[in-house]
């Protein structure tokens, strides 16, 4: 889907500022739904940068380069300020914004300051908001950077780790760290799916989750066998393609205008098979 070429670090370098300043790249949304009736509870806004020459850049890189190039400030604060914007034109029927971000960002700014003028700035409320980070900011958090995250917290502001489980974040941070939620990357779901050890983990994932008081939002569902086993399981939030594609802000207008809540979940049977 992304344009990932030799010369694309080189392109993104070039032209970013511009696209940045000029209002070029854009936020798509995707969906979170609750397990029980898939009701739309939040979106997460994912940054897109459609290229006159090059197509869809990749997102990634776009931020890797970003980082390396001193602007990560002006593209971190034009994703929150354009994210906090589009949110208030479907705040009736979304409750919640998620938005990602980035070690270095989180390194170099006062996030919580730059947040709270935003919340005040668009009237939106703290608990409408939650940040995500990776597993790689908390490991390698200076004193600093837990400071921040503590103030975030203090806003009222939600606070996730996002692909949890791909890294190596040992549990202990699970405690030290001021986060609210979890986001279990999808490769656990696939798995979990494909063999009974693998959903016995998942299934165990959620459970220490829960005992921590952590808001678990399952990642990547895409089937209804996945959904049905977070039901199974009693996770309560999850997000992926057979829920919802992430879509334009026009797109999400129509989306939630036109869905209702659909029925519960009839009993996973298939699912049942893979726990214990
Ligand atoms: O790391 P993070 O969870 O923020 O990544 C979000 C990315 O994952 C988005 O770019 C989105 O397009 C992609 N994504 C969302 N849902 C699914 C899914 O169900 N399957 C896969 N493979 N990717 C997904
Ligand atoms: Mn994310």
């Amino acid at each position: 889907m992304y344009f990932t070429g030799h010369g694309l670090p080189g392109y993104i370098r070039e032209h970013l500022a511009k696209a940045i300043a000029s209002n070029t790249l854009q936020l798509h949304y995707q969906p979170q739904f609750t397990v029980a009736n898939q009701a739309i509870l939040g979106v997460e806004a994912l940054l897109r940068w459609p290229s006159p020459t090059q197509g869809w850049l990749n997102p990634e890189q776009v931020v890797a380069v970003a980082e390396a190039h001193n602007l990560i400030q002006p593209l971190t604060e034009w994703v929150l300020r354009t994210a906090f914007a589009e949110f208030r034109m479907v705040q009736q029927q979304v409750q919640r914004l998620a938005i990602n971000i980035s070690a270095s960002y989180l390194q170099q700014q006062n996030v919580a300051a730059v947040v709270q003028t935003l919340l005040a700035e668009f009237a939106i409320a703290p608990q409408q908001v939650e940040l995500e980070i990776t597993e790689s900011v908390v490991l390698h958090a200076s004193a600093q950077v837990v400071q921040q995250l503590r103030a975030i917290r203090h806003l009222g502001v939600a606070l996730s780790i996002d692909d949890f489980g791909t890294g190596f974040c040992g549990l202990r941070y699970l405690l030290e760290f001021p986060v609210s939620g979890l986001k279990i990357d999808r490769a656990f779901l696939h798995q979990a799916l494909a063999n009974p050890r693998s959903a016995t983990l998942y299934h165990d994932i959620l459970q220490l989750a829960r005992n921590l008081n952590l808001v678990i939002v399952a990642e990547g569902v895409e089937s209804l066998a996945q959904l049905q086993f977070l039901q199974l399981t009693y996770c309560q939030v999850a997000q992926g393609y057979y829920l919802a594609k992430p879509m334009t802000l026009k797109q999400l207008q129509q989306f939630v205008q036109n869905s209702a809540p659909s029925k519960l979940l009839a009993v996973a049977e298939p699912a049942l098979s893979l726990l214990p």
